[in-house]
């Protein structure tokens, strides 16, 4: 796979020197998260700022002046011990992966950030993530440790992270093949699952060959994750022991992307272990139905409130159709059968945000996974396919794979 160069980093800070008008921004890396004892958990970078600079090592900064047009990243101390154990990445490496020439150390860096001050009286940064409260996530330090710093040295520090959210969602060519490539491994994947489904009697044998077809072609692996959901367990929305016995006469869910290049797939199809029945065949045959109705929407201009709009319309007559929901007006019942949200933007993060646009413009990408959910028939289905919004309507990215039953 042809793995990307500075040039692909250089262009998307090209695009963030757009939105910054002038301003600075300085981002953090993120630091190794403890595992247990004296090991950590497998390093995985915060997406603004590979994005912003391509470096998969921690603790590193980048700053951005946008009126220079210049970027600097700054290299974070590490000592003779923990470069041993865990090697580090030297100036010339960073250099080649990023394309900044200037690579400065912690001193220099705070030297550079006080003459800044001098010139700007707000700095921006990527700030502390949402939603985190919610799931009762704990965050990663590094990027409240570099907002008090940046506190100590600016009169104002904003929260750049929503402008690079609206940055980030319009995918540039290279973001879309990146994208591309890793929706053809996923799916060259789930053709060999289906092709050999009478074979496998565990979910995790599955959940096996799709780790060794993302490892044994280069990919760093799953971009999530994977669910491998039979029966019943398809009705637990991130179910993701994939440890149980698959049951003939059962359908299968499996929601699976790898990550290639930096940049996710996010595929789900559920398939039939064995002979269906008429009703898993009706179920499956209404999602399957009611997704291709939902694709079809899409296109620039549309209103992203309109299209829920839609969306609801469409998934409220797929629950009449199967006898799920006889009052178009009860929500309640609505949202049991199909509880989650139809798609969300696709890009370095698997739920990649949308930012602040409200409406579809052609670059995006997002994702269309409707899904009825039936625990007392032990039956759950999700069709998710990956779509680009173009400049005349949109593109299914991952329309090779067939969404049939078997
Ligand atoms: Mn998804």
């Amino acid at each position: 796979m042809a793995a990307l160069n500075h040039s692909f980093f250089t262009e998307n800070r090209d695009t963030v020197f757009e939105a910054l008008q002038g301003g600075v921004l300085v981002a953090a890396g993120y630091g190794k998260m403890q595992r247990s004892n004296d090991t950590a958990f497998k390093f995985e970078q915060e997406a603004n700022f590979w994005y912003l600079s391509g470096i998969t090592h921690p603790d590193w900064w980048i700053i951005l002046d946008g009126a220079r047009r210049k970027s600097w990243l700054v290299m974070p101390v590490v000592d003779k011990t923990h470069a041993l154990f865990d090697g580090s990445l030297s100036a010339t490496d960073a250099k080649s992966i990023s394309g900044i020439h200037d690579i400065i150390d912690r001193t220099k860096a705070l030297e550079l950030l006080r003459q800044t001050a001098r010139k700007h009286r707000f700095v921006s940064t990527v700030g502390i993530p949402a939603h985190h409260e919610h799931f009762g996530f704990s965050l990663n330090p590094s990027i409240r440790e570099l907002k008090e710093l940046l506190e100590r040295t600016f009169q104002k520090v904003e929260d750049f992270r929503s402008e690079l959210a609206t940055v980030r969602a319009i995918k540039s060519a290279s973001e879309v093949a990146a994208i591309q490539s890793a929706i053809n491994l996923t799916n060259h994947a789930f053709e060999l699952v289906r092709d050999n489904l009478t074979v496998y009697k565990f979910e995790y044998e599955i959940e096996a060959l799709f780790t060794h077809e993302f490892r044994a072609s280069g990919a760093v692996g799953h971009a999530y994750d994977p669910i491998i959901a039979g029966g019943g367990n398809a009705c637990t929305l991130h179910y993701d022991a994939n440890q149980a016995r698959l049951k003939r006469g059962s359908l299968l869910l499996m929601d699976v992307g790898a990550r290639v290049d930096g940049y996710a797939a996010d595929i789900t199809r559920t398939y039939a272990v064995g002979e269906p029945t008429k009703r898993q065949r009706q179920l499956h045959q209404a999602v399957a139905d009611a997704q291709k109705r939902i694709i079809t929407l899409l296109q620039p201009g549309l209103q992203m409130s309109r299209y829920y709009q839609l969306v609801d319309q469409i998934m409220k007559q797929t629950l009449m159709d199967v006898g799920l929901l006889h009052d178009t007006s009860d929500d309640t019942t609505y949202r049991r059968y199909f509880p989650h949200s139809v798609g969300h933007g696709l890009g370095v993060d698997v739920h990649d945000s949308l930012g602040r646009h409200t409406e579809f413009k052609p670059g995006m990408v997002v994702t269309v996974e409707p899904g009825v959910y039936v625990p007392d028939e032990g039956v759950g289905v999700r069709i998710e396919d990956d779509i680009l919004i173009t400049s005349n309507g949109h593109r299914n990215l991952s329309v090779k794979l067939s969404t049939d039953l078997s």
